[in-house]
């Protein structure tokens, strides 16, 4: 049957903030010149045009020796290759599109797609690229065991995602809830270096989280903590390579970044549990440890500080320490190498060395699960208690029916009734399939979830979703987000918007 849908959000349905296609942005020509290709080859490789507009390549001597050209690519941006080979001189050879890419002077390659091309027959070749962070990038065309193998090229095409915005923005949810709180969402990496998504982001959303940048495992610095160990146990170095671009965008446009995450039991190299942080070695006495926990708090504070002041408003000093079946903490090399306080540690670290007015939170999952939820307010209870603690954060990885909704009030009531501040801090809803009923049900769910919300604005200090557009999602199967793939608004982001809009059966 069909749905009545009221006439404003029939007018909001056609108005949609940017999206994105796939548009070609070359495609090789060598009817009159070489295009920009050439020979990339220590001296004996050359390239010429042939009568029937391709590009032959002989002389070769090595498999890297090959017809290249220099592209002006977009970091972050998703590239389709493409390319027509032929050889005639072996039975069949691999061919491969590759690319070699240099930041300040120096080289590194990656292989993006593979063919066998058979003797005398023009063959395809497709390749796809990420574009990493680079200042040159050039992509070739070469083999894998035929060295001496002269070839021709043709066609070959580069193939973009283009995101455009459209002329009638999408409201904003960052405007929607400005009185009441941030609304924020996980950006990583990919997405970070990518100029033309995070313009997009930052049209919605005034708060980031890097989705894993800011993880023990991406600012440890392995290599470089062995080498303090030999001299003191307890030194810690770290590095923040893979945080940088997020946090420079956030610095420049006068966003906000809620830290992610100083102590977790994933995402945190075995090592730094070690003597000599070297994995053969025994685990460290729980003063070792201790201490490499404050200097590891320590020297992220500083870096930030003195990098990106005022940028990091609020950190997740601890991430889901509570076991999934009791109402205690999960084992863990943290519990079994500190004890039982390594949380209060960690807080009260975090506090010793923050910059004042930034907002500690306890985060985790499932809250609204017995026993676990009565886990989480005992650890909370005790963090209250030792003082250093401001919030918590509600993860929120829902589906459709789970948890019920019932459930989620509650656990909102009864976490809020411990008198911190609270945060949302990783919302998205899976669901199975995406039939236009399904979306509906899913914008119910996000509908619903916000307007409990609406109850805690005194203490709710965010929302944020778990990412931005369904194909990037860590449960991109499920479509769990509020935009999909090409970034048009689903009705999640309706819901979200407008929850009083959605009606409730
Ligand atoms: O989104 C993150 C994904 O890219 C990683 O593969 C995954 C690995 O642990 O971590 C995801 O983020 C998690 C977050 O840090 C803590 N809560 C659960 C999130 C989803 O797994």
């Amino acid at each position: 049957m069909k749905k009545f849908v009221p006439f404003v959000l029939l007018a909001l349905l056609l108005v949609s903030g940017a999206e994105a296609e796939n548009q070609l942005v070359y495609r090789s020509d060598f009817s009159t010149s070489e295009d920009g290709w050439y020979a990339r080859s220590a001296g004996g490789a050359a390239v010429s045009l042939t009568a029937d507009d391709s590009l032959l390549i002989e002389g070769r001597t090595s498999d890297w020796n090959s017809p290249g050209r220099n592209f002006d690519l977009q970091p972050g941006q998703e590239y389709q290759l493409s390319v027509q080979v032929r050889q005639t001189e072996a039975g069949e050879a691999r061919f491969m599109i590759s690319i070699a890419h240099s930041v300040g002077g120096v080289e590194s390659y990656e292989n993006l797609g593979a063919a066998m091309a058979k003797k005398g027959e023009w063959t395809t070749v497709n390749g796809q690229y990420t574009a990493g962070a680079f200042d040159q990038y050039v992509l070739y065309v070469e083999t894998t065991g035929a060295a001496a193998l002269s070839f021709e090229i043709k066609d070959f095409t580069v193939t973009q995602r283009v995101i455009e915005e459209n002329a009638d923005p999408l409201p904003a949810l960052k405007d929607i809830y400005a009185e009441k709180f941030d609304f924020g969402t996980a950006v990583t990496y990919y997405e970070a270096i990518n100029k033309q998504r995070m313009d997009f982001y930052a049209t919605q959303f005034n708060i980031f989280t890097p989705g894993n940048e800011l993880k023990p495992d991406s600012v440890l610095d392995i290599k470089e903590s062995k080498k303090l160990a030999a001299g003191d146990e307890t030194a810690v170095a770290v590095h923040f390579d893979a945080a940088k671009p997020l946090l420079d965008y956030a610095k420049e446009h006068g966003l906000k970044v809620h830290g992610h995450v100083l102590v977790w039991h994933q995402q945190t190299p075995d090592a730094f549990f070690r003597e000599g942080y070297s994995t053969s070695k025994p685990y460290v006495t729980r003063e070792v440890m201790l201490a490499r926990l404050e200097n590891y708090i320590k020297a992220v504070m500083a870096y930030m500080e003195e990098n990106y002041p005022g940028v990091i408003v609020s950190w997740d000093v601890l991430n889901e320490a509570v076991d999934d079946g009791a109402a205690k903490l999960r084992s863990s090399k943290w519990l079994t190498i500190v004890g039982e306080d390594y949380p209060a540690r960690a807080f009260e670290y975090a506090r010793k060395y923050a910059p004042e007015g930034t907002l500690l939170f306890y985060n985790d999952y499932n809250t609204a699960l017995e026993p676990k939820q009565t886990g989480i307010v005992n650890l909370l209870k005790d963090l209250i208690a030792e003082g250093n603690i401001d919030g918590y954060g509600f993860q929120m990885h829902h589906d459709l029916a789970f948890p019920g909704n019932e459930q989620i009030e509650k656990s909102l009531q009864r976490i809020a009734g411990l008198g911190l501040q609270l945060r949302v801090s990783e919302l998205d809803v899976t669901v199975p399939d995406h039939t236009d009923d399904t979306l509906q049900r899913q914008a119910k769910k996000y509908a619903a979830i916000m307007k409990m919300l609406d109850e805690y604005t005194d203490r709710l200090l965010a929302v944020q979703v778990w990412g931005v557009t369904d194909d990037l999602s860590w449960r991109a199967p499920k479509y769990p987000l509020l935009f999909d793939k090409d970034f048009q608004p689903k009705p999640a982001f309706w819901a979200v918007a407008d929850p009083a809009s959605v009606e409730e059966k």
